[in-house]
């Protein structure tokens, strides 16, 4: 065997002082895959980080008879917010495997239809803001997205409406989380020791982790007191189904746990994505046509469309342009693995049982399987038939194997009505001539991205299958 590329470091820091904090340290380590290799280490103070991105190796590691996910130091820190909840579990916490098999019919494909309506209504109140600044003033991108999803989520899952869009300022559950995130972040990152010198931000967090619990801990309150025993939401289904393997209910504090993880995990990825997939089609003009072309002929000229549940699997051009925004950004960049017996990857690399291996998606997503000029934007390489040919695990924005996303339907059913919703509706004007800038807290969104729109006339709903006709590629 040989040992895990890694550059020279410095003693007791080791490469602490190389990588730049936020968006620029994920920029940092894909830099670092491109010289390094497929596999390489980074060292930061005591902790070692492997940082895996190539097809084979990712191949290799998703195998779940020798590899399975990995806790790591940053989740562990994260169960401060959420701990034995779905994505901060242990995989031997019995919690786990409980809350997954009691939550995954409310993930089907079909359960999709019963939230349909409520993903419109929110929907909708996003074009009411919109339409009011259409011609007269620009949008935050990325901060209606996330009023957008954290509504969605709240409503769908729990019945509470966070009412996003009759508020000027976040949600105080929205500031609480992003404080509570950056300190988790922080605390990640700064030297072992340092956060004794940090009581005050510690005070903060715990207070905001308060906020939190108490909100959901009311959600919950509420819903015991008005006797409504459904299963239709996430909510009902914790309250009042039982574990088949237990014969009980999930307790009161794992469903409190629950709860802020599904309005976290659902709320921030889903925005990001929403944000990148309108920054890439205002971008790329032939792409936005040949997008309003499907939608256009999906819902003609109506200037109030009533998309139905069927209506979403139609979207297909739309689903392509956000799967390619996910390839380029991931908005949940990484997600990590170990292995379950001391072994060897890639054919020379030894690793130990339970060592931490951070798959680096971003640059997974550019490796050279995916053809020739991986920084280009071309939602056609997830045209139908190309989606047969493509490894299975050169695309992962949704983790792998029985810990991977459980709200992959319920973010894909969302952000593609979304999308198609604007699209139909708006001219995308990029005022600014905006340069894309990341900002990562958790997860990834194209910073300070705002947009001016204008209403599309009813000439401009037939001119686009024109142009995307013109273009050679023939419309839905
Ligand atoms: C999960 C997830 C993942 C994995 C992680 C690890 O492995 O660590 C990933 C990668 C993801 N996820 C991604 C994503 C993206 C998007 C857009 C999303 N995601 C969305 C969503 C929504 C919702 C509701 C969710 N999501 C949720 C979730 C959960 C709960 C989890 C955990 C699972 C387990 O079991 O573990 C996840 N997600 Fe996601």
């Amino acid at each position: 065997t040989e040992p895990i590329p890694q550059r020279p470091a410095l003693p007791l820091v080791g490469h602490a002082f190389d990588i730049p904090s936020g968006a620029d340290g994920l920029l940092y380590v894909m830099k670092e895959a491109r010289e390094l290799g497929p596999l390489f280490k980074l060292r930061v103070f005591g902790d070692e980080i492997n940082f895996a991105s190539g097809l084979d190796l990712v191949t290799e590691l998703a195998d779940e008879s020798r590899f399975r996910k990995n806790v790591h130091p940053d989740l562990v820190i994260l169960r401060g917010i959420g701990g034995d909840g779905l994505f901060t579990a242990f995989n031997d916490e019995p919690n786990w495997r409980k809350a997954h098999d009691v939550l995954m019919p409310a993930f089907s494909l079909g359960a999709m239809r019963g939230y349909h309506a409520t993903m419109l209504q929110v929907a909708r109140e996003l074009i009411g803001k919109w339409d009011r600044a259409a011609g007269s003033e620009p949008v935050d991108v990325a901060d209606d997205m996330t009023r957008l999803t954290l509504d969605t989520i709240g409503l769908c899952g729990f019945g509470y409406d966070f009412e996003s869009f009759s508020r000027d300022e976040p949600h105080p559950f929205v500031t609480a989380l992003s404080r509570a995130l950056g300190f988790a972040q922080d605390k990640g990152e700064s030297i072992p020791g340092a956060e004794l010198f940090k009581w005050k931000q510690a005070e903060q967090f715990r207070e905001d982790v308060a906020l939190m619990e108490g909100l959901v801990d009311e959600v919950i309150r509420q819903r015991r007191a008005s006797g409504d025993t459904s299963t239709d939401d996430l909510l009902g289904r914790m309250l009042h189904t039982r574990d088949a393997v237990t014969g009980e209910p999930l307790d009161d504090v794992n469903i409190r746990y629950q709860a802020i993880t599904f309005l976290i995990a659902g709320h921030e990825t889903t925005s990001g994505a929403l944000s990148f997939a309108l920054y890439y089609l205002t971008k790329h003009p032939e792409v936005l046509a040949r997008a309003q072309a499907e939608v256009d002929a999906l819902w003609g000229d109506s200037d109030a469309p009533e998309p139905d549940y069927g209506d979403i699997g139609k979207l297909t051009y739309i689903r392509q342009v956000l799967n390619e925004s996910l390839r380029l950004w991931p908005t949940a960049p990484a997600f990590a693995v170990e292995p379950l017996e001391d072994t060897v990857i890639g054919g020379k690399y030894a690793v130990r049982k339970g060592e931490s291996i951070q798959i680096l998606i971003p640059q997974l997503h550019r490796d050279p399987a995916w053809g020739e000029n991986v920084e280009l934007f071309d939602p056609d390489r997830f045209l139908p038939e190309r989606e047969e040919e493509r490894p299975v695990h050169l695309f992962k924005p949704f983790g792998n194997g029985e810990r991977a996303c459980i709200g992959r339907q319920f973010a894909l059913h969302e952000a593609t009505l979304v999308l198609a919703l604007v699209i139909h509706r708006y001219r995308l004007i990029d005022h600014t001539n905006y340069q894309l800038k990341i900002k990562q807290s958790l997860t990834l969104k194209p910073d300070e991205f705002t947009l001016n729109l204008a209403r599309r006339s009813s000439g401009e709903r037939r001119l686009p299958a024109a142009v995307a006709l013109a273009a050679g590629s023939a419309p839905a």
